[in-house]
């Protein structure tokens, strides 16, 4: 596994990895503190939107805290021409490439289906179906090599596809087919598994027998693995393999090792399925700690933590305010964009909820 902060925040580059090593000493300070800046930033988010969830103001929210590590370090090793195919964990990754955070809450409150534009984030829309994503990103890079956008040398027109999915999605055919098309297809696309080690209440030893970075081998995909909370670690591999997809030395696959420290989204318990044990080994992992004691080091002072801080409680009051004052969508909004056409079956389903809401006195 690649690691180059410990836990304890100090710094290190065994030699078999020098040369992801070099995109990090290439990193400015202003670089790094971005980085801080942002898992911060998002772990605040996230802890607000679970709370605005449990207020009733959102239908659901899926916590990302304790990926914010492989979130923000792969978000900022993905080049500005290039695509990336999220699933709904996504959130750190999102905030790199521009996506507004207030739209990620619009559409957990079911007031639009993601609403950001995914021409010009190239952060495209969120996918539930698990593996679903991954065949599009898939699909789009082999047009990006059909339209001879790789390998040109032209960093203007060269791009290249990364999709991110998790542990659990990497046992749906989907993703087998995925990582067939892009090697037989040479494709210029990072397969990005965030291995968070559950799949709800399923651990990942319920879903492979070898280690993930191995999964693509078979089909032709290379693979390593990185230490997913280890933010600086995370940027170097993506950022490495991406310039060698856009290069036309693509597909290749990243397992990052980290851990869901919250629930799996606010409808779950996860106390009725793994141990405090282990959720206290992970927290003392933290990706956001760690990288403090790296920054402290390099002698980045209290005065930058408590500006941090005192943004991320803006963020927060700011997030509230403007969640609080979005409509609630109305009811029927969920029958829409189920066909295209009219189908009888919806049709009569919605009936139903308009009767049932109007005995029940109205939907608010
Ligand atoms: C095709 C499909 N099957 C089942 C589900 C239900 N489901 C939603 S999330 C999830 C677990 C996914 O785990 P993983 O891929 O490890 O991602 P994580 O949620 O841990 O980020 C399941 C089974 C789904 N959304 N899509
Ligand atoms: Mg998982």
């Amino acid at each position: 596994m690649m690691q180059f902060l410990a836990p304890d925040g100090t710094f290190g580059v065994p030699k078999e990895y020098a040369q992801y090593g070099e995109l990090v000493d290439a990193l400015t300070i202003e670089d790094l503190t971005k980085f801080y800046r942002d898992m911060a930033r998002i772990r605040r988010f996230d802890i607000e939107a679970i709370a605005l969830q449990r207020q009733g103001q959102l239908g659901l929210w899926v916590p990302a805290i304790g990926q914010e590590g492989a979130q923000i370090g792969s978000g900022y090793g993905v080049g500005p021409n290039d695509h990336i195919f999220p699933s709904y964990r996504e959130h750190g990754v999102a905030i790199t490439h521009g996506v507004e955070l207030m739209s990620i809450l619009k559409m957990m409150r079911g007031v639009n289906h993601g609403g950001w534009n995914p021409e010009e984030t190239r952060f495209h829309l969120y996918a539930i179906v698990l593996g679903s994503q991954v065949l599009h990103a898939v699909g789009y890079a082999m047009g990006v090599k059909f339209d001879g956008l790789v390998g040109t040398g032209d960093k203007d027109k060269d791009l290249a596809v990364i999709s991110y999915f998790g542990d659990g999605a990497t046992a749906e055919g989907d993703v087998s087919e995925s990582l067939l098309f892009a090697a037989i297809n040479d494709s210029p696309i990072v397969f990005f598994v965030q291995n968070n080690q559950w799949a709800i209440s399923a651990p990942v030893e319920k879903q492979t027998k070898v280690p993930l970075y191995r999964r693509g081998e078979g089909f032709g995909v290379s693979g390593m693995r990185v230490d997913g909370n280890d933010v600086l670690a995370c940027y170097a591999a993506t950022k490495f393999h991406m310039d060698q997809a856009r290069a036309g030395h693509g597909p290749y696959l990243i397992e990052a090792l980290t851990y869901r420290v919250g629930a799996h989204t606010t409808s779950d318990d996860p106390t009725k399925y793994r141990s405090e044990e282990e959720v206290e080994y992970w927290k003392a992992r933290d990706p956001i700690i760690r990288f403090e004691k790296f920054l402290r080091r390099q002698g980045v002072a209290d005065d930058f933590f408590e500006e941090v801080k005192h943004a991320g409680d803006e963020l927060a009051a700011q997030i509230r305010a403007e969640t609080f004052a979005l409509p609630t969508p109305p009811l029927e909004n969920i029958f829409h964009n189920v066909y295209s056409d009219e189908h009888p079956d919806i049709e009569r389903q919605k009936a139903w909820l308009q009767a049932y809401e109007q005995q029940m006195g109205g939907h608010e």
